[in-house]
């Protein structure tokens, strides 16, 4: 099977061939699985929106992009070459130095020659006579694939909020997840931005050093740690070395895929100063370890109830305004149940003189106007406004696709009251349709990559197999999908996630339905619950015909 050089195609025209395989999106999960297949012989295409390769880390450029995962960690684990030759240089990579990593895997596995950029897919519709998906682009492409993988991220359909007047504002305007290139000097200007998520949260910090003046618009207070970020030392770098295939595994096996001190007791189990240094201890060595101080935090209020207690102390020591202090501390949620931000210098930021915070929550925003931002208690006269309002998270980039399964069934019809999937990996009524980390799987509650991989070399050995025994359909069945969507709610119904409107829980989109969408089993036991699966023979699926491969 000879691979498709589809960046030899002139674009815009139509291509009447055919493939084994089409991928929407080239950022960590595309391109991984685009080196899975081409080494497998699939012929495959790769469609990505953007002008090259990296996702998420193409797009989300605002000054103080980084990860909130270590780098050592947040990295593919797939080549052992890879893995020495790259050097990563802090403890949480920034987007630039995660962007130029993904540029050398794709280099290094050639992969480029397979990817047609500037190329958004619009629809994808089965075809049920030939046992085929046909895919269309923006740009007039139509092509026939037996397989359809959606790589398409979980955070990549930005959302700006519906307020009255965004058009008529005469300044310019931002959103954090699709950002200039050329980047923004925000010089001498008043910024205003709105949000206070992840995004808010590290781009505030740098922002707030180059305008002469910013106003902070905070819906929603949010719980925020901080990231510690250094280089990495020579000495955590020849651990990581020596230790890499127990390292690895210790993430596959874990319950958020990345390593952590396990807890082995309850926050109320313990002493109040025993708790108070357990919190202390791993609020000093920063990230998300603070949430992991306890076994129960994420599962009892009262327990919750601690950690919280202990950040909103954080910030109180930190912020020197009392009532900016309290205006930041968040009340309304668990903690963790809101993505846990992790920062560097934002509650501090709140100390700057050329700083205010906009509480919306006394005065909301009613309007953007030609000059700025009008809340019911002052108007805002802004050069620029910086939109960290977030994503249609997990769903949104499915929707936006016209996908079409069995009969015609459109998949944003079938997921009218949520999503529902096998796994988070395919949908019944949707033969050959995977979707990488899809909703009802541990994605964005893990560390991504980890997750990435292991739905990655799934779906690869699952192709291998279908084209090994002759078969040319994969389809989940209905029961499965059933009892999998039930097992997912129960389990994150075990927990304190559907207390807080986030945007786990959709409650960021208007009209979006409330459902619990990521799985919260953990990483570990829902890669034994897949590889059971598969050994099965694919239990819970239907595998059907013969085929002709090419
Ligand atoms: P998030 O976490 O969804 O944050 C969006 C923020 O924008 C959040 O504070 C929202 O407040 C706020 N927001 C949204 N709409 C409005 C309106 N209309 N008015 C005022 N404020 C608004 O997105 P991020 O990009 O920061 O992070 C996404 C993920 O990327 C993150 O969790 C990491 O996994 C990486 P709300 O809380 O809804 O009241």
């Amino acid at each position: 099977m000879s691979e498709v050089r589809a960046r030899t195609l002139p674009s815009g025209v139509s291509d009447p061939g055919a493939v084994d395989a089409v991928i929407v999106g080239a950022g960590f999960a595309g391109l991984y699985m685009l080196h899975r297949l081409r080494g497998l012989g699939f012929s495959t295409r790769v469609y990505e929106a953007g002008s090259g390769v990296g996702g998420t880390w193409f797009w989300n450029r605002y000054p103080g992009a980084r990860c909130d995962v270590e780098s050592l960690e947040y990295s593919y684990s797939f080549s052992d070459e890879l893995q020495s030759d790259w050097k990563w240089t802090e403890r949480y990579a920034s987007q630039p130095e995660i962007l130029s990593y993904l540029n050398h895997v794709a280099e290094r596995f050639d992969l480029h020659r397979s990817i047609q950029f500037e190329t958004r897919v619009t629809a994808a519709t089965f075809d049920e006579a030939a046992n085929r998906w046909i895919i269309r682009t923006d740009r007039g492409d139509r092509v026939s694939a037996r397989f359809c993988i959606m790589a398409t991220g979980c955070l990549s359909a930005a959302k700006i909020p519906e307020l009255e007047g965004i058009e008529t504002f005469k300044g310019k305007r931002y959103h954090t997840g699709h950002w200039p290139h050329e980047g923004v000097d925000f010089t001498g200007q008043t910024v205003g931005v709105i949000g206070t998520g992840s995004s808010a949260i590290q781009s505030i910090p740098e922002i707030a050093r180059q305008a002469k003046q910013l106003f902070v618009f905070q819906r929603t207070p949010n719980f925020s740690v901080p990231a510690h970020n250094a280089p990495l030392s020579a000495d955590v770098i020849q651990d990581w070395n020596a230790n890499l295939a127990s390292y690895r595994n210790m993430e596959r096996t874990s319950a958020f895929g990345f390593m952590h001190e396990p807890s082995t007791k309850g926050a109320l189990e313990v002493a109040p100063e025993e708790r108070q240094r357990e919190y202390e201890t791993r609020w000093q060595r920063g990230g998300f370890h603070l949430i992991g101080a306890f076994t129960d935090i994420l599962v009892s209020k009262d327990a919750n109830d601690t950690a919280a207690a202990f950040v909103r102390s954080k910030i109180r020591g930190i912020v020197r305004d009392p009532a900016v202090a309290e205006a930041l501390m968040p009340t309304s949620y668990p903690i963790g149940t809101k993505r846990l931000c992790v920062d560097t210098h934002y509650f501090a930021t709140f100390n700057r003189s050329n700083v205010t915070l906009v509480d919306l929550q006394a005065s909301p925003i009613e309007a953007v106007t030609t000059a700025g931002v009008r809340t019911s208690a002052a108007e805002y006269s802004l050069d620029s406004i910086v939109f960290a309002t977030g994503f249609d998270a997990m769903t949104g980039a499915l929707s936006n696709i016209d996908i079409r399964g069995r009969a015609g069934v459109a998949l944003k019809q079938k997921w009218y009251e949520g999503p529902r999937t096998y796994l988070g990996i395919m949908v019944a009524g949707f033969p050959n349709l995977f979707t990488i980390t899809g909703p009802g799987s541990p994605s964005v509650l893990s560390n991504m990559v980890v997750s990435i991989e292991q739905h990655v070399d799934w779906i690869a050995d699952c192709l291998a197999h279908l084209r090994e025994h002759r078969l040319a359909l994969i389809e989940a069945t209905l029961d499965a999908e059933n009892a999998w969507v039930t097992h997912v709610n129960d389990v994150g119904h075990q927990t304190l996630f559907p207390l807080a409107n986030s945007w786990y829980m959709g409650a960021n989109i208007p009209g979006k339905p409330r459902v619990f969408m990521p799985y919260i089993g953990g990483v570990g036991p829902y890669r034994q619950k897949c590889d059971e699966v598969a050994a099965k023979g694919y239990e819970g699926f239907i595998l059907s015909q013969a085929a002709t491969y090419a």
